[in-house]
């Protein structure tokens, strides 16, 4: 595919996830192991309110391994993921694009959050006492993924809009 020398796009995007405390007015979704203390959300989205799928094909959010089917595949808009769980970890949320892009795929790692304050292995938060009662918690970046060298097509998809 034909490539535009000399430019780059970038397309800015926000990505990481939400968790909410289990709790009488939040339970955990039918089946779910009792030992869940929240239910959480991972996304990544256009930071414009674009439609990302403009340009990306699918995402695949890679779990830790104590969940089933730990590699989970998004192949639509909202590019999201709702589970249940009690633990942090770090997921690789891998972006693949559409094949007008001539892209690779992009990884991102985000360290999903579920509570406020640092694992109480740090003494600093032993203090915090019933740390999952709190409410909602959010870790959410911004970035930029960077076209460079777009092809011709690819081009013409990112600026019509
Ligand atoms: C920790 N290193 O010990 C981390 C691992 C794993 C969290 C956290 C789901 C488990 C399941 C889940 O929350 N895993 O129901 O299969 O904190």
């Amino acid at each position: 595919q034909r490539r535009i020398h000399g430019i780059s796009i970038s397309k800015p995007i926000i990505y990481g996830n939400y968790a909410d405390p289990v709790t009488d007015s939040n339970p955990l979704p039918p089946g779910a192991p009792k030992d869940h203390s929240h239910t959480w959300t991972l996304f990544v989205k256009d930071a414009t309110g674009q439609d990302l799928s403009l340009y990306v094909k699918k995402v695949v959010f890679k779990l830790h391994e104590t969940y089933p089917n730990s590699t989970r595949t998004v192949e639509k808009p909202p590019f999201e993921l709702r589970e249940s769980g009690w633990g942090e970890f770090e997921v690789a949320i891998r972006i693949y694009f559409n094949s007008v892009c001539g892209e690779r795929s992009l990884t991102l790692y985000h360290n999903l959050k579920l509570h406020p304050f640092p694992a109480s292995s740090d003494p600093a938060s032993i203090a915090q006492p019933a740390v999952s009662k709190v409410g909602r918690v959010e870790s959410v970046l911004y970035d930029e993924i960077v076209f460079n060298e777009p092809t011709e097509k690819m081009f013409r998809l990112l600026t019509s809009v």
